[in-house]
């Protein structure tokens, strides 16, 4: 079925600008966008539906390319201890931190995590958040990791929202793994990354490489396995120390390499060459009051696409706004508002492979869109906190909340 969507402006973020064409109009047939430009030049046919998005502004739909929505429990107590001074090493001491993510997650049943995330989701999706990744990663065997991959493809079967599963196995050492990574690494690409895939549960590989998860060496073998069954593969890189991983997970050119802060020109100079995506991550950034900023100025001189994303996880970023991640990339990075918007469109939709179909608005792409009720697109980072008026359209349907 067809559709006219006319008065409004439109970002289209086409080439990572805004690329606006002022009083435009699309024209959506099924679920695709089949024509888009000035509203004068939009042939007028009576028979098709005409909806009059009232001078909003329109972008693409905003994609969060870097979650972790699926979890048990929360780490609420935690962060308040941190606060009364108890030390992070005391909390870990008494089976909190990551392990205690797990032990609720592996706990609560697949209903019980699916009603949670959608929770979480909610306030993405009203948001404007068309699309989002989803990592596994708080299972960390074969049974737990299955539960929280299917609870992401029924996610997908229960919203109209786009859903990319990765699967995280390489995130922490399960506590039953202790002092064998090695062998842990084994049971990942021996046993649960080919069942995983085989369920076709999993669209992409994801690993922690880092000084308290995985070393460069064991990463590289999770990729040569993602590679074996033709996954594409993502890298949890430099947050916390320079390991390298960058520079590895465009050597094996992944769709994206996530956090940077503590990565070389060098590396940056890897991803410019293979163009894999550099996810920047603010929200974890600010939990934990680090100092070292990932090289933005370095990544936009060689052309190094630049992603944003809430991270939304219990323990580093507990953020349930993707706005208030692009007012962060242009307040703390130093992003301009075009760039930030590119980062939550464009660019998020390379750093899940969805660079054809999705993140800009243009013919043959989704029709994935947000009418916004605003005077300018930077309003969109500029406002902070609140629920800015919108209207949010999914493959050519306007939802409802
Ligand atoms: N990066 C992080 O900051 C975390 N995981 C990751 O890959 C933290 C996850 C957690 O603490 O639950
Ligand atoms: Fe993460």
């Amino acid at each position: 079925m067809k559709k006219r969507w006319y008065n409004c402006h439109i970002a289209t973020m086409q080439n990572g600008q805004y690329s606006i064409i002022e009083n435009g109009a699309i024209i959506s047939n099924a679920h695709l966008i089949e024509w888009i430009g000035p509203e004068a030049e939009c042939a007028v046919d009576s028979s098709i539906e005409s909806i009059d998005l009232q001078g909003a502004w329109v972008t693409p739909g905003l994609i969060d390319c870097h979650t972790h929505s699926v979890f048990g429990g929360n780490r609420s107590r935690e962060f308040e201890q941190r606060l009364n001074g108890v030390s992070y090493a005391e909390i870990a001491a008494q089976g909190g931190g990551i392990v205690s993510t797990v032990k609720a997650t592996r706990a609560a049943s697949e209903a019980e995590l699916l009603a949670l995330a959608l929770k979480r989701i909610e306030h993405l999706r009203r948001e404007g958040v068309t699309c989002i990744e989803i990592k596994s990663g708080y299972g960390l065997d074969l049974a737990n990791e299955r539960k929280m991959l299917r609870v992401i493809r029924e996610i997908a079967a229960q919203l109209p929202l786009t859903v990319k599963s990765t699967c995280l196995a390489a995130h922490a050492l399960p506590p039953e793994y202790q002092d064998r990574a090695d062998e842990y690494i084994d049971h990942v690409c021996d046993i649960m990354l080919p069942s995983l895939h085989a369920e076709q549960l999993i669209d992409a590989v994801d690993a922690f490489c880092e000084y308290l998860a995985f070393s460069p060496a064991q990463v590289e073998r999770v990729f040569q396995t993602a590679k074996r069954l033709g996954l594409p593969i993502k890298l949890h890189a430099e947050q916390l120390s320079a390991l390298g991983g960058s520079s590895l997970a465009a050597h094996y050119h992944a769709l994206s390499a996530d956090h940077l802060e503590f990565m070389s020109e060098d590396d940056v100079l890897a991803m410019a060459a293979s163009n894999t995506v550099a996810v920047i991550l603010p929200g974890a950034f600010f939990m934990l009051k680090e100092t070292q900023y990932p090289p933005i100025q370095s990544l936009l001189k060689h052309g190094v696409p630049i992603a944003l994303s809430t991270d939304l996880n219990p323990g580093t970023s507990p953020v349930l706004s993707l706005r208030l991640m692009l007012n962060m990339g242009c307040t703390l990075f130093g992003l301009t508002p075009e760039q930030a918007l590119a980062g939550a469109t464009l660019h998020a939709a390379q750093a899940l492979g969805l660079a054809d179909s999705h993140g800009s608005l243009a013919v043959g792409k989704v029709a994935d869109f947000v009418a916004w009720d605003i005077e300018h697109p930077a309003e969109i980072m500029y406002w902070l906190g609140g629920d800015l008026n919108k209207r949010v359209i999914h493959h050519a349907q306007e939802l409802t909340f």
